[in-house]
Order: C-alpha cells, then structure tokens, then sequence
C-alpha cells in the first residue's frame, strides 16, 4: 500500500519520512522546495510473524510493507510553478499522512508564516476542497456539452448525479470522506481519485519537551472524526540514528513505548480498517495485508489472482490456536482445523492455504 506524507512547506514531513526510513534526506531550512517525492518502504512489524517464523523455519520471511512518499510541501499560497503534476501523483496514494507544524523556530516562521496547527488544517482542508471541486466542475461542465451534442448515455446520467452531490457536499465545506453514495455512483466517480475522500491521518509535529500541550488540539481533531496524533519529528530522526539498545533507553526516558515505524505504520492500518492473514511453510511465512470485512476469495486474491479464479476452499486456522496448542495436528485433533468457503469473512490472524483448480 501506498501513503503519502502532505502538508504545507518546512512543517517536519522530510525529518519524519527520514526517522521512518532511517533516510538521510535533506531537511536544509533554506533548500527550496524539491519537486519529487522521496521514497521509501517499511515493514509493518509483527510479532506473530516472528514467531511463527520460529515455527516454521522456513526460508524466506515476509512481513508487510507500507510504501511512503515524502511530498514536497503544497498549497502555500500563489506557487510558482504548477502544481498539478505534483497533485495528479499525489492523489494516487490510498491514504494521507498530514503533517502539521507544531514546533517552533522563530526563523521558519519568518520564512514561512503558518500559524497555528488548527489554522494549518483549516486551510489545507479549504484548498483540498477547491481543489476537488474544481475537479467536479469541470466534468459536469463536459457532462453539460455532451448533452447539447445528443450524448446522454444512461451511464453519465449516473456520473453526473454522483457529481451534483459531490458538488454540494464539497459546497458545504464537507470533505467527501463522509459523503455516502451508492455503489453505482461510487464506480462512476472511483476514476477521479477525489482528494478529500481518502482516509486521512493528522500528524502535529513537535518538540520532545511540550508533546502534551496538544491535547485540546488533538481533541478537536478526533471530534471531527480523524485519526489525530503528535509526534516529536527531529527528535524520532536522531533516534532512528542511534543503535537499537541506546535508542531504547531514550524512549523508556520519554515515555514512549513503540518506534515511530512501529507507531506510524500501525496508526496507517489503522486508518486503512486493514487486517493481516497469514500464509505459512517451509518455504516461506508471509503476512498479508487485508481490509477488515473481505472474505476468502478476496484474501486468494491477495496471493494470485489464479487463486481467486479458481477458487474451492480456503484451509483455515487461528494463530492464536496455533500458539495454544503448538502445532497443526494439535488443532486438528482440537476440531479447530477448518475449512471454508467463498464467503468466509477473514479475521484478522487467520492463518489460510488456499485450495484451487485452474
Ligand atoms: N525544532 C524542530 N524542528 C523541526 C522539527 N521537524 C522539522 N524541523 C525543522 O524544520 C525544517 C524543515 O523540516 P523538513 O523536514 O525539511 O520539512 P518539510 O518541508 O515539511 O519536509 C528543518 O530545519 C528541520 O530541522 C521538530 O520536530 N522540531
Ligand atoms: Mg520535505
């Protein structure tokens, strides 16, 4: 999966993206701002896997992985070069990680005026909402002209429907997330990769010595219905610089209890409703990754879409179990071995084999 790290200029996205990858990024004060994103990939961490991987021995482990983009920073006002190249990348992330600035430094603010992370989201929300609406405006204008030239398909008379109620919502200040349409106009519309309808989690970044001065802000965020968290960035980038031992001992110092990647791509799955199944053997001991509420041939498909295709039934036990008890034929013998069809909904530490027939 793919998450992209937004926000406005110089608020600490680079220095969280450099602590997360243990990358050595330039967050230069006076750089100008750079027109590509960095890249990087972390494991998800999971204890399950490394102790199923105890199990099994098999040769290869795999955990999951969340992909992240460190944008540059966009929406500062009049920029001068376009941003439409880099919005039109930007919108393909399945989720957003937006960075506000918390902390203070008398010369960034001279440099870039912010104001507060309250005034930050407020007016990043308004020009993602511009931005969508724009989007919208200009298909139902061409929907409009269709129509004049005699082309009125029963199939755009649905986009435009979903594109009027888009419109409204997004005329309301209401990012469209919370707009709820039905699946044929959520199909029509899927194409647009509309700003504001992806999940979004909001980072307040801050220095190590006031992270709980931001409790009310937090607050305000969480009544709105968001994922809401602050995080020390420079100092999580030091940590992450620091060997495994000495960087415990700073966290133990300060409280905290997870890494920032251990923190970040949690909240990230969290976000996303997603959920892990397992596949193991001697070859290899893989997570997966899975939105709560799919069922088994969704999982197969995971894997290989010939899995999904050729479908018969998926064998399934929990990893739990597989702890209780030791090994599979424990829980064979346990009753708690099973087999399941289509529609089995998987539960997150499933752990499945896929039986098909191409
Ligand atoms: N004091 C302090 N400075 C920070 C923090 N995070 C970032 N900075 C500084 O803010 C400036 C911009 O950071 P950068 O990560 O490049 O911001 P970006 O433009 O959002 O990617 C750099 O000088 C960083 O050292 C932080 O948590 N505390
Ligand atoms: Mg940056």
């Amino acid at each position: 999966m793919k998450a992209g790290i937004i926000g406005l200029p110089k608020t600490g996205k680079t220095t969280i993206f450099n602590a997360l990858t243990r990358g050595e990024q330039s967050t230069d004060k006076y750089a100008p701002p750079s027109l590509e994103a960095n890249i990087g990939v972390v494991q998800v961490a999971d204890e399950r896997i490394d102790k199923l991987s105890e199990l099994y021995k098999p040769k290869k482990t795999i955990y999951a992985t969340i992909e992240f983009h460190d944008y540059p920073g966009i929406f500062y006002k009049e920029s001068e070069v376009s941003e439409n190249a880099l919005l039109a990348d930007i919108k393909n992330a399945e989720a957003f990680i937006l960075v506000l600035r918390g902390f203070r430094d008398e010369e960034l603010e001279g440099l870039f005026p912010l104001g507060t992370p309250i005034e930050q989201f407020q007016h990043f929300q308004e020009e993602m909402l511009l931005y969508d609406l724009i989007m919208a405006e200009k298909r139902l204008e061409k929907i409009e002209l269709g129509y004049k030239r005699g082309v009125k398909t029963p199939a755009v008379q649905i986009e435009e429907k979903a594109l009027l109620k888009i419109r409204d919502f997004l005329q309301n200040n209401n990012p469209l997330i919370n707009l709820e349409l039905n699946p044929e106009e959520e199909k029509a519309i899927r194409g647009f990769q509309f700003f504001s309808a992806k999940p979004m989690l909001i980072l307040i970044n801050c220095n190590e010595d006031n992270i709980n001065a931001w409790d009310e802000t937090l607050k305000t965020f969480t009544e709105k219905g968001y994922y809401a968290y602050t995080i020390a960035g420079k100092f999580e980038e030091e940590l992450s610089k620091l060997e495994n031992e000495e960087a415990q001992m700073f966290m133990e110092d300060m409280g905290i209890s997870e890494s920032i990647r251990d923190r970040l791509t949690h909240w990230t799955y969290q976000l996303m409703g997603y959920i892990s199944f397992f596949t193991v053997g001697p070859d290899e001991v893989r997570a997966w990754t899975i939105e709560k509420g799919a069922n088994a041939v969704t999982a197969a498909g995971k894997i290989h879409s010939d899995l999904a295709r050729g479908f018969i039934r998926a064998e399934c036990f929990q990893y739990d179990d597989l702890i209780t008890y030791g090994s599979e034929k424990a829980l064979k013998e346990k009753g708690l071995f099973r087999l399941e069809g289509k529609d089995y909904i998987v539960k997150d530490g499933d752990i499945l084999s896929i039986r098909f027939n191409v």
